[in-house]
């Protein structure tokens, strides 16, 4: 009997938008992995991981079928392959890289004015799956021309009345002429997992992986707020800032009408916020990042 595998497989991509950003993320949750040039695996030094590198559009296929018990990729990919709740993947969560939105775009000259009126028309798009979803969703019904890249060109080349590709600038669509009509999809990197049961000391390994990365995404948004201000302004203060936790007040010297406000803000504070704050009582407003966080 071949004694079970220790080491979780995770599968990133291997050179594209998203591999830098993957990578990152994985040395700031404290992961050292290494990365050899010209090889397909990699090593973490660290932590029982192993990585898969490989194409985007290959990792949620290697992620179902269990190839990987772990990815990390685009919603729009897990959506276009294993999309309206396939329980071969799971999403587990978002990464915060990676933004974009798939969306169906016309030439600027196009009668076509709302989604309503894509019925029977000719859409290019890499994504028929997610596409097929929409229209059908909408009750429209649309010949789709499927295309592997530069989908931005169709309509020029008379091939497709509109478009459904992702955007993120939009400078693309613009520079071809193209006019946003409707958001079909906002994705993001995102990190999934095989539907399959894992062994517990991979499934433990796993929690282990999860728990770093909340903490460093959650403390890379969050920020740790200081002030001073009069006790009687607290609950004014406690409003201004959303989602603040509850504070650490504490009292100032002898003078007990005074108190300094300490607390974790789970969202980024922004001029306005300190500047409300102010309005409101404190002074010596600090705002610091946060490094990590263990709940
Ligand atoms: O070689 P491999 O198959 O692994 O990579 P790929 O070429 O298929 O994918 P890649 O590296 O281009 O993108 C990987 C993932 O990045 C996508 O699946 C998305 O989840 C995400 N992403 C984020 C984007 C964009 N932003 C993006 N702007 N993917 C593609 N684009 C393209 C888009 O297709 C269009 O051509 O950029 C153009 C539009 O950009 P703007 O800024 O002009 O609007
Ligand atoms: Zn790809």
């Amino acid at each position: 009997m071949s004694t079970p595998r220790q080491r979780l497989r995770l599968a990133v991509q291997k050179s594209g938008r998203l591999s830098d950003k993957s990578r990152s993320l994985l040395t700031r949750a404290g992961m050292d992995c290494e990365w050899r040039s010209g090889r397909l695996d990699g090593r973490c030094l660290d932590f029982p991981l192993d990585l898969m590198l490989v194409r985007d559009d290959d990792i949620p296929q290697y992620v179902a079928e269990g190839v990987c018990d772990l990815g990390i990729v685009g919603r729009n990919v897990v959506e276009e392959h294993f999309g309206g709740g396939d329980e071969r993947i799971q999403v587990l969560r978002p990464l915060g890289f990676g933004h974009c939105r798939l969306s169906v775009a016309v030439p600027e000259r196009s009668g076509v004015r709302q989604v309503a009126e894509l019925g029977g028309t000719r859409i290019a798009t890499s994504y028929p799956n997610i596409v097929k979803r929409y229209l059908a969703a909408q009750g429209l019904s649309a010949h789709l021309v499927e295309m592997a890249g530069s989908v931005e060109i169709a309509p020029a080349l008379g091939v497709a009345d509109a478009v459904c590709d992702l955007v993120s600038t939009g400078s693309t669509l613009d520079s071809n002429g193209l006019r946003e009509l409707a958001v079909v999809l906002r994705s993001e990197a995102v990190l999934v997992r095989t539907g399959r049961s894992l062994d517990p000391v991979l499934e433990s390994h796993l929690a282990r992986l999860q728990a770093r990365l909340s903490g460093v995404l959650r403390a890379e948004q969050a920020k740790y707020i200081m002030m001073n201000a009069p006790a009687e302004a607290v609950d004014r203060l406690r409003g201004i800032i959303p989602g603040m936790e509850e504070p650490t007040v504490i009292p100032l010297g002898t003078d007990r009408r005074r108190v300094a406000v300490h607390a974790v803000a789970p969202e980024p504070i922004f001029w306005e916020t300190m500047e409300r704050l102010k309005e409101a009582g404190a002074s010596s407003i600090l705002v610091v990042p946060i490094e990590k966080i263990i709940e």
